[in-house]
């Protein structure tokens, strides 16, 4: 893996010449037609033309400094609150979080990713909203979030959330869709009730299949009866304890963009299954068909296929666990690096437990394993670390593999889809020792 311009060592002088004076740097880097007329430009055509306006090299992130944001879009309100975050689409918003900056064993919410496939609503006063709880149920319910604070136990829980997509952009062929490579995940400490306390107290119907989520947000075409997401989990993953309906997020309300005031939290699924902005949540007996339920949305060929393969579309099935991964958090990719190196991060696997991280320097030829961390609680990522001393000056590349409870381990390749799923590869940083 080439050292890419994404890597840090190169970042800090453009960082502080945004943080000096940011509309001097939007001119500098965008060019005067960008810094003219940005406002109406970002509104009128979003970052797609402006790419194409500036000579495409902008907006997608392997081509910039890792963290680094056009100064137009931090006047956006959308990434108030959000530091550090590279910008992948702005329509609708989809923003990852550089590996080095989720060293973290708790993501702090500014550097939560966001992945949005709507419009997030404008209005969500938390003293107003309501969830209703209804379908398949005997005491159909509306709650406020006070009504879910006073009837029902509140629990605080590290909980890993990872989109389905992440690790797309490393996909050959390529896979359509946000080009994430590392940064789709986090682990936030989510405060809540449990969806099960929720469901039980509603009643749930012996013939109940799955669940529906419905969000506060708008389709991208703005129509009203057009949900931009639903979607929804076997009956059985809601009632476990570490399904959570939200409404604090690392001990303060929810970040805007990650659901507030109210969301569910799924670990160890899809983050999709994790309904942002929570409106109503209803029981089904069937598969839920909600909008990216269906046809190829969240799911996988039900059989192994060779890259670039068509598959028909009854062929494909439901993600539901997310499968075992690692992240190097530290070092970052791309630094000089003395030759004690401490190698640290997070490992983690749907429904499951990390039993063991191993790491090489050597391009896997040899490994050595981590010091690994029991997850915080079911449901958390596992923090793990390594002292590696590399043998001499040169040219490295630090990989990480996980093995979870079921004994299975990291691939070194993608298990390849069209849509560009559950990419578990074994994650690299390059490192230069001097
Ligand atoms: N209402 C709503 N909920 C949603 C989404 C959405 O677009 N709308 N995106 C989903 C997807 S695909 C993911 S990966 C997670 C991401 O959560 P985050 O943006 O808080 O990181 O939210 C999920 N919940
Ligand atoms: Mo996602």
């Amino acid at each position: 893996m080439p050292m890419d311009k994404s890597s840090p060592s190169n970042a800090p002088d453009l960082h502080e010449f945004f943080a000096a004076d940011p509309l001097a740097a939007d001119y500098i880097f965008f060019g005067r037609k960008a810094y003219a007329d940005r406002r109406g430009f970002l509104r009128g055509a979003g970052l797609a033309a402006m790419a194409a306006m500036v000579g495409a090299a902008i907006p997608f992130h392997r081509n910039m400094p890792a963290g680094f944001i056009p100064a137009a879009f931090a006047d956006e309100n959308v990434l108030v609150g959000k530091n550090g975050l590279t910008l992948l689409n702005d329509r609708p918003i989809n923003a990852e979080t550089p590996p080095h900056l989720l060293d973290d064993s708790i993501t702090p919410t500014p550097r939560h990713f966001i992945r949005n496939n709507g419009i997030p609503p404008s209005e969500v006063a938390a003293d107003t909203w309501t969830l209703t709880v209804d379908g398949l149920v005997h005491r159909p319910m509306t709650l406020s979030i006070a009504d879910l604070q006073s009837m029902f136990e509140i629990v605080t829980m590290a909980l890993a959330i990872e989109c389905g997509g992440n690790g797309r952009a490393f996909f050959n062929p390529p896979a359509r869709g946000n080009q994430w490579t590392y940064g789709a995940i986090a682990c936030s400490e989510w405060t809540g009730v449990r969806l099960k306390d929720v469901l039980e107290a509603a009643g749930v119907q012996p013939n109940v299949v799955y669940t529906a989520h419905v969000g506060g947000d708008a389709h991208l075409s703005r129509q009203p009866d057009k949900l931009p997401i639903s979607r929804g989990v076997p009956i059985a993953k809601a009632m476990t304890d570490n399904v959570l309906i939200a409404f604090g997020q690392n001990g303060g309300p929810i970040h805007p963009m990650n659901g507030a005031p109210l969301r569910l939290v799924v670990p160890g699924w899809p983050g999709s299954c994790s309904q942002k902005w929570l409106r109503r949540i209803y029981l089904r007996e069937v598969v839920h068909d909600g909008p990216k339920m269906t046809g190829t949305s969240y799911r996988v060929p039900r059989y192994k296929i060779e890259p670039g393969e068509k598959v028909d579309k009854k062929d494909f099935v439901i993600i539901e666990r997310m499968p075992v991964k690692s992240l190097i958090t530290h070092p970052a990719n791309g630094v000089e690096a003395g030759r004690a190196v401490e190698v640290r991060g997070h490992a983690w696997s749907g429904d499951r437990t990390v039993t063991a991280v191993d790491v090489s320097y050597d391009f896997g030829a040899t490994w050595m394993s981590a010091t690994l961390d029991a997850p915080a609680n079911d449901g958390a990522w596992q923090n793990f670390r390594a002292n590696v001393v590399l043998p001499a000056a040169g040219y490295y590349e630090v990989w990480a593999r996980a093995t979870d409870s079921a004994g299975v381990m990291q691939p070194h390749a993608i298990d390849w889809n069209a849509k560009g799923y559950l990419n578990n590869t074994m994650h690299r940083v390059a490192l230069r020792v001097s």
